[in-house]
């Protein structure tokens, strides 16, 4: 506890992952606020100070997965891997704390539990687990999109007697699988790469696979040093072009369909970029893979193949293959020997579409054709409460006292991801309705960052005290996200994008699928036009934005 006193500060920052990081930089050393990051970690990182499950890796390259906005970072830094390693980010983020003494703003171990805006003051009131209770002008909430765990409600789990772990939630120290017969539940990001992992280190792996997935090689290994010296020489110019893209990427992007290639010509390209390994195969492929059911079939099909060639045992290869969603409709998955794990003596693959799992006994697991399954550890790789359960954590009430989980009960709704009506002055970096989790993140949080900070300097040389989203426009943004995401495969399978993983919650598709290089320009034009969309007051008179 810091303080029984109220203090005030001009920016309250919820989190210290890459987007809190960056935040504070610019509001406290770029405009000179005083600004206060609460973090309920012991350390700086988010998502990559909690994924220490083995193989935790970033899919996106070593290369773009950083921040931008300083040419001696991007020069003095050296990444070892092709992708990053979870030890490495977090090396990484701690170095970048250090640089640009960051550590002096963020209170750690400390959880925001409460954030409500006070119609009298025209301030937030935020309060925290360890008793601060601090007014601010501005709530900024940079909580990550995937970072509050779900495990699963399955009856038993109190009686287990041996270790049990969320990949989310992974003890600091490691966990030891030598001798251990081991269960993993889920086969998403999160199971697929710590999956051929754990089948190495343990004496016998079971994996609990509800829907069997798409996945490509990420063909990782060590940084090509001749390629790492290209990029170093034109790291602006790369760097710059990826935040014009669809997906943060400085990659090709094909604008050939692939129904208006040869057979012979599509499976080539499909191969090579295959060997090329991680999302080259996705957005360097074809054009309409991911809009076009034909042409994704064809996508579809030539992965449905590499399962069928790479595993052995035919019905394992069988349980193995996705046909009841398209490629991509989900996160698409980036491997390593994930589907020559299953050629090992001491890995099964059990379908628990068919027969679910009734019960977690004392010594392992029951699933509902009555086998049982005797484990001495179980890792939960069974995902997230994403883009919207972080929120509903915190106690968030806005003007009136009105409820954000009341607001949002039909699914998010917000203007441009980043701000939402009846909230004044909070803003999210990478909210729902953004481009957030559909690109490389850095690029996308860098974006909100910057627009956020110069969105506020803006408020603040024009003495503007309050500002909110306009409703009209908080409508047509949803109805626009809406609009673009039906065009797309997303609909067409049961994601976390849809809410579809935890009972109960709103089926709404929460990310925007339009592109962050759109995106950018729309927030762009926005600004240009005094920011449009929103709000202004000071303490008495409101003024609707052009
Ligand atoms: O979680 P997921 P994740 N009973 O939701 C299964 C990012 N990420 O932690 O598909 C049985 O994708 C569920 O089955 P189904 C990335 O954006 C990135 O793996 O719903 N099974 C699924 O198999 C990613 O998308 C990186 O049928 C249950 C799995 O658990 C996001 O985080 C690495 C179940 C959950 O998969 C989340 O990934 C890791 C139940 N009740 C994560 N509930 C990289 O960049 C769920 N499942 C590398």
């Amino acid at each position: 506890m810091s303080d029984t006193t109220t203090t005030h500060y001009d920016a309250v920052v919820i989190g210290a992952g890459f987007a809190g990081m960056y935040m504070l930089k610019r509001l406290r050393d770029d405009l000179g606020m005083n600004v206060q990051v609460y973090e309920r970690g012991s350390g700086v990182g988010g998502t990559w100070f909690w994924n220490r499950y083995p193989g935790a890796r970033c899919d996106s390259e070593s290369y773009v997965y950083c921040f931008s906005f300083d040419d001696d970072l991007l020069q003095e830094w050296n990444w070892s891997g092709k992708y990053p390693e979870q030890p490495e980010i977090l090396s990484y983020l701690n170095h970048v704390a250090d640089r640009f003494d960051l550590r002096s703003g963020i209170q750690f171990n400390t959880s925001v539990t409460a954030a409500r805006f006070n119609d009298d003051s025209g301030l937030w009131d935020v309060e925290t687990d360890q008793g601060d209770q601090v007014t601010a002008q501005y709530v900024v909430t940079a909580i990550g999109c995937i970072s509050t765990g779900q495990i699963p409600q399955i009856p038993g789990l109190d009686s287990f007697e041996g270790e049990w772990h969320h990949t989310g939630a992974w003890p600091h120290e490691g966990v030891e699988f030598e001798g251990k017969r081991v269960a993993v539940i889920g086969t998403g990001s999160s199971g697929i790469q710590s999956i051929p992992v754990i089948a190495r280190e343990s004496e016998h792996l079971t994996v609990f696979q509800r829907t069997p997935q798409y996945t490509i090689p990420a063909q990782h290994g060590t940084v090509d040093q001749a390629f790492l010296k290209e990029v170093k020489a034109n790291y602006r110019q790369i760097l710059d072009e990826a935040r014009h893209t669809a997906a943060g990427f400085p990659y090709d992007a094909s604008e050939t369909s692939a129904l208006e290639v040869s057979d012979e010509e599509r499976q080539e390209t499909y191969e090579r970029l295959w060997e090329k390994g991680g999302f080259h195969f996705m957005l360097g492929s074809y054009s309409d893979i991911a809009t076009d059911r034909r042409a994704n079939d064809t996508a579809s099909e030539f992965i449905r193949q590499k399962i069928r060639e790479i595993v052995n045992d035919p019905e394992t290869a069988e349980r193995l293959l996705p046909r009841d969603h398209p490629f991509s409709s989900k996160r698409a998955l980036i491997d390593t020997n994930y589907f020559d794990t299953y050629n090992r003596d001491n890995v099964d693959l059990v379908d628990i579409r068919h027969f679910p799992i009734e019960e977690i006994t004392p010594t392992g697991l029951r699933t509902a054709d009555g086998q049982e399954y005797e484990v001495d550890t179980i890792v939960f790789a069974t995902g997230y409460d994403a883009m919207t359960g972080t929120f509903f954590n915190i106690d968030i009430a806005g003007r009136n006292g009105r409820q954000l989980r009341e607001k949002w009960s039909g699914g998010p709704s917000t203007y441009l991801g980043v701000a939402t009506a009846d909230f004044p002055n909070m803003f999210m970096i990478t909210g729902p309705q953004s481009p957030s989790v559909l690109s490389n993140m850095p690029v996308s949080i860098e974006q909100h960052v910057e627009w956020i900070s110069d969105f506020i300097e803006y408020l603040r040389e024009h003495a503007i005290d309050v500002v909110d989203a306009d409703p009209q426009a908080e409508v047509d943004w949803v109805q626009h996200v809406s609009d673009i995401a039906d065009q797309t495969m997303y609909m067409l399978a049961d994601s976390w994008y849809l809410g579809a993983n935890i009972p109960g919650k709103p089926r709404v598709f929460m990310p925007y699928a339009g592109g962050v290089g759109p995106y950018r320009e729309r927030c762009d034009e926005i600004a240009a036009n005094s920011y449009e969309g929103f709000v202004m007051s000071d303490a008495q008179e409101p003024v609707l934005a052009d």
